[in-house]
């Protein structure tokens, strides 16, 4: 079957990452990410970051590519210890304007896990100097960039680099991260006022979310299930969306944090959602076990399980396009009317080859069960494919490939999959 018409003026793009694209590490100040990477053992296939795509010296040419797909917009996030370093906002200026020649939107993330190495969000003090930062950027680009993204995954960036360490900065707190998170939403709370302030009218956040399924009906899997979905998913949708804390999990947080709901709850343009896959949970097992190569130790009021019975990308991450359509559906009715339309900030598969008839695949399941989604009511005004390029994927290194173009990482020659030539196809038979 043909794919169904989304509505007029639905924004398709793909998304990137600074850290993940750019390299040109030498010329700005270090991140976490450095320090992290530097450390033995870190990064599964021994890689940095260093020249990753060289994106920062080769930009044209990428933009180049996202003129050749014909997306509308172009998500990517602009490097903090760039802009702290003599010259860097000039890149982001440069590749704007290449976007705006190339007819492409810009539509910047102002901070994706590259946190300047001499910051640390246990500090309350950071989400302030994230304010300036986010001053400094949207006072150069507002004259060409409307649409603005605060953060991405602040939740990610708080279990995998501050609960579980296997992200930067690399801290094994546990419980203990959940500061983290509340000065990263304080962060994003005190952003949309200076966009706001800067004269930006179109702001968000790109939050990852997934439905969590308890592993059985007993209540002791259910109980753990709804558990998780408030942490990774209530926990940092609840204080955008209603300037609240679900039950308890204000208490656990530091500081004046009623006064600091009110910045939190800024009211959004859009709400950003990264989706991948949803997540089976169970009570717990008293055993640490290792989760698509994450080690979740024991001692957690819940253990992740894996799902039977759908596909796995070369990631091992089921490929579970309905559990799309769940979570909108879900979210519209958890939330009503305090949901400002919804983008779809990310959604993609890790798969190797040039002829990725597995990635058409995932992408044309997920967009008809998006459709479904805004079938069934859901205001969902974006899709942005996670990514343009394979890049370097975090703790997993080179060797996960999410690109619509392969990069060779030893010439850095660009080569176009054939999902690139079916979404080109799409988008056309779309307009
Ligand atoms: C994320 C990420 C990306 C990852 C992608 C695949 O926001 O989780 O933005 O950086 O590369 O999700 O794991």
């Amino acid at each position: 079957d043909p794919m169904p018409p989304f509505p007029p003026g639905f924004v398709w793009g793909v998304s990137t990452s600074a850290h993940q694209i750019e390299g040109a590490a030498d010329e700005r100040a270090p991140s976490v990410w450095d320090l992290f990477t530097a450390e033995p053992g870190r990064i599964k296939d021994g890689s940095t970051a260093a020249v990753a795509c060289d994106h920062y010296h080769r930009y044209r040419e990428d933009v180049a590519l996202l003129a050749g797909l014909g997306v509308d917009a172009y998500r990517f996030s602009v490097s903090w210890p760039r802009v702290a370093s003599p010259g860097g906002l000039d890149f982001y200026d440069r590749l704007v304007d290449e976007l705006c020649a190339a007819g492409v939107r810009p539509v910047p993330t102002l901070f994706h896990w590259d946190l300047p190495a001499d910051l640390d969000w246990l500090h309350r003090d950071t989400a302030s100097r994230f304010a300036d930062h986010v001053a400094t950027v949207a006072g150069r680009l507002c004259d060409r960039v409307d649409r603005w993204i605060t953060l991405n995954e602040p939740a990610e960036h708080t279990l995998l680099g501050h609960a579980l360490g296997v992200h930067a900065p690399g801290k094994r707190l546990l419980f203990d991260a959940l500061p983290a998170a509340h000065h990263q939403l304080l962060a994003h709370g005190l952003a949309v006022r200076a966009l706001r302030a800067a004269g930006a009218r179109d702001v968000g956040i790109a939050n990852s979310h997934g439905p969590t399924w308890p592993a059985s009906e007993e209540p002791a899997d259910v109980e753990a299930a709804g558990f998780y979905d408030l942490l990774l998913n209530r926990l940092f949708a609840d204080p955008v969306l209603l300037g609240s804390y679900p039950e308890g999990l204000g208490e656990l947080m530091p500081g004046d944090v009623q006064a600091d709901l009110e910045a939190i709850g800024e009211p959004l343009d859009f709400y950003g959602v990264n989706y991948y896959a949803p997540t089976r949970v169970g009570a717990p097992q008293g055993t640490a076990t290792d989760f698509g190569g994450v080690r979740v130790p024991d001692g957690l009021p819940f253990s992740l399980r894996q799902i039977e019975g759908h596909p796995l990308t070369d990631f091992g991450w089921p490929v579970v396009p309905d559990a799309l359509t769940e979570l909108l559906t879900g979210f519209r009715e958890r939330y009503g009317d305090r949901l400002p339309p919804v983008v779809i900030t990310e959604n993609g598969c890790s798969y190797d080859g040039l002829d990725d008839q597995d990635r058409i695949a995932y992408l044309d399941g997920h967009l008809r069960a998006l459709h479904r989604a805004i079938t069934a009511g859901v205001d969902v005004r974006g899709y942005f494919v996670w990514s343009l390029l394979d890049n370097f994927e975090w703790a997993e290194g080179y060797a996960r490939r999410f690109g619509l173009v392969h990069v060779d990482f030893g010439t850095l020659e660009r080569t176009p999959k054939a999902s690139y030539a079916w979404l080109r196809e799409l988008l056309r038979a779309q307009r």
